[in-house]
């Protein structure tokens, strides 16, 4: 089976060429990060072809997993992984979850490991916002302590800080324990990727991947050899923490409006039209915030099952 020159949708792509010899030879390297922190264009560069869309609006380009085709670097075959980040603006996180979750899984039950896992980081942002916190409290989960050595944080968009700028921000990820304290600690490296070439993007690579034995993640396990629920996986439960706030929320605030209601009605006021169309509107998200925790009531089983059928 010849392995497809283009990037393929992950599910197809495994079915054809699991078995390949190539790709149980090559170095897999997943690169994660939030929406916009530069991955297509790091692995366009790393590959040397524009083979993932580059997103210049704020809605996300990558809807799916993706692999880059399979290039040579220091005489060994490497592919690349494309993630979508945990901020999508057209997908549930909990659909990026269960994406990122099942493929990485079904690459490690086919015996597949990763050589290593990038984590990219816009250095150009000013201000971190909840949703790059959210995307980095994600990636501990999904990686865990334990494969930090295989990982590094590549730090992006070099070209629009001074040195200065930049050297402080990095200082303040290394050392803060909201951003990468506790990643490095364990043996993530911090790398710089300043000058957005197939030079840097390359040496980067080179030097994750002859540094040690291929690796697994947390999720891998977590989902594969301990049978955990998606729901029961660390990332899972971040999710799931997220999504119960949420929820409770939503009530609160029904609540409320039904008090707004009440009050209007004592004083005979019975305009309140806007209030229930108020709360249908809340009772609309809530119950896809409910729908969207069932969801992640699964085992790796039917999490591939869903996968292949789509449904
Ligand atoms: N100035 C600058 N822009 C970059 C750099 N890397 C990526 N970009 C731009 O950042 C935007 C998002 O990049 P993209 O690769 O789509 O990010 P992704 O969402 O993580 O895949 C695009 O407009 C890129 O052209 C960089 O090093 N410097
Ligand atoms: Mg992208």
């Amino acid at each position: 089976m010849a392995i497809p020159a283009t990037p393929v949708e992950f599910p197809d792509f495994l079915k054809k060429v699991f078995n390949d010899i190539k790709l149980k030879n090559a170095a897999l390297v997943a690169v994660m990060g939030a929406t916009g922190s530069g991955k297509s264009t790091f692995i366009n560069k790393a590959c040397g072809r524009d083979e993932m869309t580059v997103g210049d609006s704020l809605v996300s380009c990558t809807a799916d997993i993706k692999l880059s085709s399979i290039f040579k670097l220091n005489g060994r075959d490497v592919c690349l992984i494309d993630t979508p980040g945990f901020d999508d603006t057209n997908r549930k996180d909990v659909d990026v979850l269960g994406d990122i979750a099942g493929h990485i899984a079904c690459a490690y039950k086919n015996n597949i490991k990763l050589a290593g896992v990038l984590y990219l980081h816009r250095i150009s942002d000013n201000r971190i916002t909840g949703v790059t916190k959210r995307n980095i409290k994600m990636f501990h989960n999904l990686c865990g302590y334990d494969a930090m050595k295989n990982i590094a944080v590549i730090t992006t968009r070099w070209d629009l800080v001074t040195e200065t700028e930049g050297a402080s921000r990095e200082r303040e990820i290394r050392t803060n324990p909201s951003f990468f304290k506790d990643a490095i600690t364990n043996g993530a490296g911090l790398i710089r990727h300043l000058t957005n070439t197939t030079h840097s993007a390359q040496e980067i690579l080179s030097d994750l991947i002859v540094k040690s034995e291929p690796v697994a993640l947390k999720i891998q396990k977590e989902l594969v050899d301990e049978n955990k629920n998606l729901h029961d996986t660390a990332a899972g439960a971040e999710l799931n923490r997220e999504l119960r706030e949420q929820i409770q929320k939503y009530k609160d605030e029904i609540e409320q409006i039904k008090t707004e209601m009440k009050e209007r009605q004592q004083k005979g006021d019975n305009q309140i039209a806007d209030l229930r169309e108020e709360i249908n509107d809340i009772k609309r998200q809530k119950t896809q915030a409910e729908r969207a925790r069932e969801e992640m009531r699964v085992d790796y089983q039917e999490l591939r099952r869903k996968q292949d059928t789509g449904k």
